[in-house]
């Protein structure tokens, strides 16, 4: 298996003339300066002073109120690591380092941690303004990508591994993939995962600009579930919600649709890593969106914007069906989640797929489906 480089499905940074990737910006800050233009997933925006909008949507406080948390379900997180961040006290139950061996968890990029509050973060210190879906579920870190936001292919492969290894002991049943390779070495470790009764959940990837056929890999595997970054415009009206131009358009072929499914994804706020190498870095382009929610002079969250952000609402909400209806497998979860799901209006499928996730309705049939 080659040592590909693989993408964050989330902001990353093209600068017009010299085209530097994050490890050259790293490197030499300076170089942002020379850039023309800097541009966010292709589209020129502008960031700075990035509202707060509670989280999560959709109206999944109220499923919190029924009970319905996520409690007893591990969701694996397949990223750069998860700092240990108040939100997610003790529920961090594992921690597994495939690129520096360390013991403790920790994440030196920030793309996990925030992965992980969008999943199961249960807003402690912002007093439950930004939270995640399943803020009872158990998360199990396994780190495979770099403090610049790498990862070797490979060590994918022996997470993925790792997961079905551990599932029984860690009640693994979900993974969350936010991110993308360019080779299709990983797909049948994903299906055995599957196979093995664990959901999927998979970034479509940020290549979209309206261009067909952009999802990436692995979303483009049938079985998982892949994700399409929803923008809801700031407001609960979904009158203006539209799919984010940078979410990857799919193909339609042999019935087969991708994404799957759309979830918000645009301008985030969750948690924060404090030593996020890529985040900071983000922050340092694009001004400072860190929030210090308790005023300790330590910020606690931050909105990032992509598929990556989809993915793990998606994740977290299986983790509440789960908890609902403990028998339902990896496939009727997807087949629910999609027939439950809402269209938006005039938007292609290749964009949405069958349309923005129901949480109230997804829920409610897994509940109806309960054997009894
Ligand atoms: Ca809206
Ligand atoms: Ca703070």
């Amino acid at each position: 298996m080659d040592n590909l480089k693989i993408k964050l499905q989330e902001n990353f940074l093209q600068l017009e003339e010299n085209n530097l990737s994050f490890n050259n910006i790293n490197n030499n800050p300076q170089s942002i300066k020379k850039a023309k233009s800097i541009y966010l997933n292709k589209a020129k925006v502008n960031l700075f002073k990035a509202p707060r909008l509670n989280f999560p949507a959709l109206g999944v406080h109220k499923l919190h109120n029924l009970g319905y948390t996520g409690k007893g379900i591990g969701i694996a997180i397949i990223d750069s690591g998860i700092y240990s961040h108040p939100d997610f006290k003790d529920r961090i139950i594992a921690f597994k380092d495939f690129v520096n061996e360390r013991k403790e968890t920790y994440d030196d990029c920030g793309h996990g941690t925030h992965i992980a509050g969008i999943a199961a973060g249960d807003g402690k210190i912002s007093k439950g303004k930004v939270h995640g879906v399943a803020p009872k579920a158990d998360l199990i870190s396994l780190k495979v990508i770099n403090a610049f936001g790498s990862a070797e292919l490979k060590k994918i492969a022996e997470a993925l591994n790792w997961c079905i290894k551990n599932k029984e002991k860690y009640h693994i049943k979900i993974i969350n993939l936010s991110l993308n390779t360019q080779s299709d070495d990983l797909n049948k470790i994903i299906k055995e995962a599957i196979k093995n009764g664990i959901i999927v959940v998979v970034s479509a990837g940020n290549d979209g600009l309206k261009k067909n056929n952009t999802i990436t890999l692995p979303g483009k595997i049938r079985e998982v579930i892949t994700v399409a970054n929803l923008d809801q415009n700031k407001t609960e009206d979904e009158k203006d919600d539209k799919i984010n131009p940078s979410s990857s358009r799919g193909i339609i072929k042999k019935g087969l649709i991708k994404p799957d499914i759309s979830a918000p994804g645009t301008k985030i706020y969750a948690s924060y890593a404090p030593d996020g190498n890529l985040i900071n870095l983000l922050n340092y382009v694009f001004g400072d969106n860190r929030w210090d929610a308790d005023k300790d002079g330590k910020a606690d969250y931050i909105p990032l914007s992509g598929t990556s952000m989809s993915a793990p609402f998606i994740s977290g909400l299986a983790a509440l069906m789960l908890q609902a209806n403990p028998d339902l497998t990896p496939n009727e979860i997807k087949y629910i989640l999609m027939n439950t799901a809402k269209p938006l209006k005039n938007i292609d499928y290749n964009a949405q797929g069958k349309g923005v996730v129901n949480p109230e309705k997804a829920l409610r049939r897994a509940i109806y489906l309960k054997k009894v």
